[in-house]
């Protein structure tokens, strides 16, 4: 797409336009002269122009942040919107799992713009993002793949698709055949649809024989479908779109709402304003703090503490809900004998946040009306994230408020597909669709009756991160990665690259020749999504349909569509028509979402599973009356103090924790957002955010470069000085910013692991902060009195 508008001056429209655009630069510095350095997508009243006044603050962030003709390109894109001369598609975002909907506008196959359509948008009406809404030009950028890629001699070279799929059905084969099904591992896609999802799993199953099928859900959520999974039943958020707006109380924590989640953000600062209350809980001050009743800096990686410190002042205080915990949970003198020790004092003093304010959101959680438990990474990705959202589970149990229309579990979903693709559709080690359970012989035997094989695997197979590990022991020889960049997002990525290259045979397909897709074999042209047809399942189970509003570019093809390509390259005639004909079998198959039909969804009907049947209405809120547990009950179980793994390390020579996370306009390893001009601009720079003291104590200035070491590895990065972070507290964004040379994921270590869900601990690492000019010289200083080892 074109920098400079061609024709910016001969429409009044389009000085109409340029009017409000350059009103909207206005709004835009005006905010961060009030001190908002960290654009909020918010909405705003009081602007006339082209767009909704809803969409105002997020076009204002946008008009800092994009080139002009760029926003001239949008801008436009909607007058012609109105003079009908655009196609129109409605369809669903395929960022993150807020589950925003819109209409994307496209001429001529190129994408013009992008459009809230609140009569057909459940979750956002008219608000989106700054990704949502103008993170799209990735959709005609020309590194686009067009066709598949073989390697040879060191060297990509243009195949055809039927050499393509020939040698990844040869290779896999071989190695199936050689090794046995367990020497393959199979990467599934979370932006990828429910229908693609479905079929990688089956492929993996019935074809490959292998349960070794995971995907980014294991560096992400997973910890909260263990944790809700034993708990209450399904590994998925209870509330429904409604609480967000009208609850009278959120507890968040370890979620950077306003950047990850913003138009949840939105909801829940709009209803704050109207007087609900939320108490948040993060090592750092992050945006939604600010607009939080109060704020408590939390220690990384003791969260337990505090929520076990929560239970025990509530029950202290004899505010529980004594007839839910009765009528409607086990485990209850267990967890009550469990919290005795987390005094408020046992709390200040190993997770950092003081009696009054622990006392306070105690009191204010169980004695409101209606809450909502809000959480994110900074709960799950640690070597006890299972145990973390455990401790929540409880603490929401004690208060009694799960299973209402206003009250529940939230956990914000991270990938637009997580939840359904990531999740419902099985493309994991232990489950079938709708976390049925490959162990189960009842639930196996389904599946070989219908798949028409006798052979399903019956072993839980590999996760993401134990894939890595066992192709390092020579275990898995080949691989086959769709839709993920595990070389940027994997800890240690150092070690991750290493492994992929040694692997007897590497398949990766997606929409980039990534560094991943560099070390591959062969390489798969997909579609994105503004080219795919499908569904997407948000974080609150709202099942949505996504639409084709372009052609693919060259040759790419849809991810369902090569999957099944590949299968009949093994003997397996599938003969899905289209993804409304996979998803006939997902109803057959999966009871949850027995009545999603795509008829439905094209009908206009808001569906949320459980959606038992077609005549079923969905499920907005869970656990009205009945947990998903055997006995129809929650079960509560003790959790103690935890703490990360390198907590019995020597951490001498790495004295300071590492914490690590997302930027609004940054999604992940970048292969879209980095492809927006203006939306690299605003982050061109690795940078590490240090708090103002512990700067001061390593000599640090803002904007000075510095040296990041752990056990790991070593990147350089800018710093970025500020009260936001707690003193020996750091944090580095986990995406691929200015040349990508240095990640934080060199830093990370991949064998810290949760028990249960396995997620590696990305949020504390051990580390030492030095000038970049200072030699750092781990393995030379132990003994040395450097600042930093001198305030230890
Ligand atoms: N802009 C943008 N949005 C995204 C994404 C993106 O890449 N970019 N990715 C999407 C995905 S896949 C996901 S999973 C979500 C993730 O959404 P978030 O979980 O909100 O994202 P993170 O930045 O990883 O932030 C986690 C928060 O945890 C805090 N934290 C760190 N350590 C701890 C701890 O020990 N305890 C507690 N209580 N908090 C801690 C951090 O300070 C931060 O505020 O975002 C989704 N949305
Ligand atoms: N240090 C640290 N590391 C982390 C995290 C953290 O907080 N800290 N967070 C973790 C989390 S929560 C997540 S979810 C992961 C994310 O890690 P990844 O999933 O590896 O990150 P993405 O950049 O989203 O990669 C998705 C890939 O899919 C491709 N793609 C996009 N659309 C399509 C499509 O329709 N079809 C196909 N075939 N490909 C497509 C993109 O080009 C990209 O290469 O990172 C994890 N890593
Ligand atoms: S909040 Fe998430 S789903 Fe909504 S527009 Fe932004 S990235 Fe897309
Ligand atoms: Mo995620």
């Amino acid at each position: 797409m074109s920098d400079q508008h061609p024709d910016e001056t001969n429409s009044e429209e389009k000085s109409g336009v340029a009017g409000y655009m350059a009103q909207a630069k206005e709004m835009a510095e005006s905010a961060q002269e009030r001190g908002e350095t960290t654009p909020d997508h918010g909405s705003d009243e009081g602007h006339s122009g082209p767009f909704a006044p809803a969409e105002h603050l997020a076009e204002s962030f946008a008009a800092n942040s994009m080139s002009e003709g760029r926003l001239f390109d949008v801008a436009d894109a909607v007058s012609d919107y109105r003079m009908n001369d655009v196609d129109v598609t409605d369809t669903t975002c395929g960022y993150c799992a807020v589950g925003c909907r819109f209409d994307v506008l496209s001429k001529d196959d190129e994408v013009l713009g992008i459009r809230p359509n609140a009569e057909k948008a459940p979750v956002n009406g008219i608000s989106t993002c700054v990704k949502g809404k103008f993170s799209y030009g990735y959709a005609d950028d020309e590194d686009r793949l067009t066709t598949p890629l073989i390697k040879e001699d060191g060297e990509f070279r243009e195949a055809s698709w039927d050499e393509a799929l020939d040698r990844v059905a040869e290779e896999l084969q071989e190695t199936k055949d050689e090794y046995g099904p367990d020497a393959l591992g199979l990467v599934s896609s979370s932006r990828t649809s429910n229908e693609a999802n479905y079929l990688m799993q089956k492929l993996s199953r019935q074809i490959l024989k292998t349960n070794n099928i995971d995907n980014c859900n294991r560096l992400c959520h997973s910890p909260t479908v263990a944790g809700l999974s034993q708990t209450v039943g399904y590994g998925a958020g209870s509330v429904g779109t409604e609480a967000f707006n009208d609850t009278d109380c959120y507890l968040i924590t370890g979620s950077n709402t306003t950047e990850s989640h913003p138009v949840l953000a939105t909801d829940i600062k709009q209803n704050l304003k109207e007087g609900a209350e939320a108490y948040v809980f993060d090592p750092r001050k992050v945006q939604i703090a600010e607009h939080a009743t109060q704020y408590a800096r939390v220690t990384p990686g003791y969260d337990t503490v505090w929520i076990n410190g929560m239970i025990r002042h509530i029950l202290e205080e004899d505010l529980q809900d004594d007839e839910f915990v009765e009528n409607r949970t086990v485990g209850f003198e267990e967890v009550k004998e469990g919290v005795e020790k987390f005094t408020p004092e046992f709390v200040e003093e190993h997770a950092g946040v003081p009696p009054e304010q622990l006392k306070n959101a105690a009191e204010a959680v169980a004695t409101a009306d209606s809450c909502m438990f809000c959480w994110t990474l900074g709960l799950t990705e640690h070597s006890h994230g299972t145990e973390n959202v455990v401790s929540m589970a409880n603490l929401a149990l004690v208060t009694g408020h799960v299973g209402t229309e206003k009250s529940g579990l939230a956990p914000f979903r991270g990938q637009n597909n997580v939840q359904g693709g990531g999740g419902d559709m099985g493309p994991v080690p232990g489950n079938f669709p709708g976390y049925q359970k490959v162990t189960d012989d009842d639930v196996r035997e389904k599946f070989e009756d219908y798949y028409g094989v006798d052979d399903l695997p019956d072993e839980v197979g590999l996760t993401i991160t134990e894939q890595f590990l066992a192709a390092d022991r020579g275990n898995i020889k080949s691989m086959f990665v769709e839709g993920e960049n595990p070389v940027y997002s994997e800890p240690n990525v150092d070690h991750a690259e290493e492994i992929l290259e040694d692997l007897d045979f590497l398949a990766v397909q997606d929409i980039f020749l990534t560094k991943t897709a560099e070390y591959a074999d062969v390489v798969l042209p997909a579609t994105g999504h503004v080219e795919t047809n499908g569904t997407y399942t948000g974080t609150t189970r709202h099942v949505q349909l996504v639409k084709r509003a372009v052609d693919p570019p060259g040759e790419a093809k849809p991810d369902w569509v090569i999957t099944q390509e590949l299968a009949e390259r093994f003997g397996f005639e599938w003969d899905y028509d289209s993804p409304s004909d996979i998803m006939d079998e997902i109803n057959d198959l999966t009871p949850i979402y027995g009545g999603v039909t795509h008829e439905r969804l094209e009908d206009g009907e808001e569906l949320q599973w459980p959606v038992w049947d077609e005549d079923h209405p969905g499920t907005p809120h869970l656990y009205e009356e009945q947990f998903n547990t055997a006995d129809g009950k929650a079960h509560m179980f003790p959790t103690d103090i935890s703490g990360p793994a390198e907590r019995d390390m020597d951490d001498g020579d790495y004295p300071i924790k590492l914490t690590t996370g997302r930027v609004l306009y940054q999604y992940h390893t970048g292969t879209m957002t980095n492809r927006e001009e203006g939306i690299r601009s605003y982050t061109d720079e690795l940078f590490v955010e240090i708090n103002p003291e512990t700067a001061e104590s390593l000599g640090i200035a803002d904007e000075d470069p510095v040296r990041i070491s752990s056990r790991k590895g070593e990147i350089e990065a800018m710093a970025q000085v500020t009260d936001r972070i707690g003193p020996d507290v750091v944090f580095v964004p986990m995406h691929v910013l200015g040349d990508g040379s240095d990640v934080v994921n060199e830093l990370t270590d991949e064998s810290h692991l949760d028990e249960q869900a396995h997620v590696p601990e990305f949020k504390v690492t051990d580390v030492k902060v030095v000038p970049r000019d200072r030699p750092t010289a781990v393995d030379d200083d132990a003994n040395t009195s450097s600042p930093e080892s001198a305030d230890d």
